[in-house]
C-alpha cells in the first residue's frame, strides 16, 4: 500500500482500471490503515482530476478553423477574399462579409426553390423528424457536390475553415417567410437522445456550422446566441461561423434564428463533421 500522492494517485488510478469499485479501493485503504475521511477525500480528488484531464483532452479535438493568427481583415479562400468583421474567441464565432456574390446567393435560391418543405426538428430517434413550432420555415437539403455552383461554394467553405469538404453535410437551404423563426438550440446532436448512436455513425458529432445569408430580411431576423448576448444581423452574401468541440451546453452556442417581422429571410447552412461525412 503506497502513501505518497503520486503513488497513492497511481494505485487508484490503476484499481479504477482493474474494474475495483470506489468503494472497493476505500475499503482496502482504511484496511492498511486510512483516516475513513482523509481516504474518501483522496479518492474523490483523484477521480475528479482524471476527468477533467480527460475533458480538457475532449476540449482540444482538431477544430474548422479560419486563419486569423494576423488578425486579417480578409481571408483569402480559394477564389474569394471573405472580409472578417468580429472574431470571439470564445465560444468560437466567426462573421463573415463577402463570403458569397448576390449571383451566388440568388442562384442558390433558385436551385432550392422548388424543392422546399415545411421544416421538421430532428426527433429523438433518429431519422423521425418532427413538425414542432419551435421552428417556422421552409428547407431543403442539396446533395453534397450536386452541381456546379454547390461544388464552388464547398470548395471556399473549405478553404476558409480549414476542413475537408468530404467532413461535412450536404448543405441545407432555408427559407423564413414573415414570422419564420427558429427557436434557440445547439447544433451538435444532443448524446442524450435514443438518434444520437445512429446519426453520429454517418461521420461523427458536428463539431461547427456556417450559417450564409443569402437575403435580406427587411426587418428582424437575427441570428442570437443568448449565452453571449449576441445577435448578428442576416445581410446577403455574409455569413456567421461557430465551432463546438464537445456537445455540452459549455461551449456557450445555444443559439437562434429570431422572428422576421418584415420581408423573406434565406440562408444556406453548412454542418462540418468529425469525421468523413457518407
Ligand atoms: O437562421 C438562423 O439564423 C439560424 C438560427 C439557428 C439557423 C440555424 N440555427 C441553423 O441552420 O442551424
Ligand atoms: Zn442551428
Amino acid at each position: 500500500m503506497k502513501t505518497s500522492t503520486p503513488d497513492i494517485r497511481e494505485w487508484i488510478l490503476s484499481g479504477i482500471a482493474g474494474g475495483h469499485s470506489p468503494e472497493k479501493l476505500l475499503e482496502q485503504m482504511v484496511g492498511v490503515g486510512w483516516d475513513e475521511d482523509r481516504a474518501l477525500e483522496m479518492l474523490e480528488r483523484v477521480l475528479r482530476e482524471k476527468a477533467e484531464e480527460i475533458a480538457a483532452r475532449a476540449s482540444s479535438v482538431p477544430l474548422p478553423e479560419p486563419h486569423l493568427t494576423e488578425s486579417p481583415t480578409a481571408i483569402r479562400a480559394l477564389d474569394r477574399d471573405v472580409r472578417v468583421t468580429l472574431a470571439i474567441a470564445k465560444p468560437r464565432i466567426v462573421v463573415f462579409e463577402n463570403l458569397l456574390s448576390p449571383e451566388e446567393c440568388e442562384g442558390l435560391i433558385e436551385e432550392s426553390r422548388s424543392r422546399l418543405e415545411t421544416s421538421r426538428v430532428v426527433g429523438k430517434e433518429f431519422g423521425k423528424n418532427e413538425l414542432h413550432h419551435a421552428r417556422v420555415s421552409e428547407g431543403m437539403f442539396f446533395t453534397l457536390g450536386e452541381s456546379t455552383l454547390i461544388q464552388r461554394i464547398e470548395a471556399r467553405i473549405a478553404a476558409l475553415l480549414h476542413w475537408p469538404v468530404d467532413h461535412g453535410e450536404a448543405i441545407q437551404i432555408l427559407r423564413y417567410g414573415r414570422g419564420g423563426k427558429y427557436d434557440p438550440h445547439y447544433d451538435y446532436f444532443n448524446p442524450s437522445n435514443e438518434g444520437t448512436a445512429a446519426a453520429t455513425r454517418q461521420g461523427g458529432q458536428r463539431v461547427g456550422t456556417l450559417i450564409m445569408y443569402l437575403r435580406t430580411p427587411s426587418k428582424g431576423g437575427g441570428t442570437v446566441f443568448p449565452a453571449i448576448g449576441l445577435e448578428v444581423m442576416p445581410r446577403q452574401g455574409s455569413g456567421v461561423f461557430f465551432s463546438y468541440a464537445k456537445p455540452d451546453p459549455s461551449t456557450q452556442t445555444l443559439h437562434g434564428g429570431m422572428p422576421v417581422i418584415e420581408g423573406e429571410k434565406w440562408i444556406a447552412t453548412k454542418w462540418l463533421r468529425e469525421r468523413k461525412f457518407h
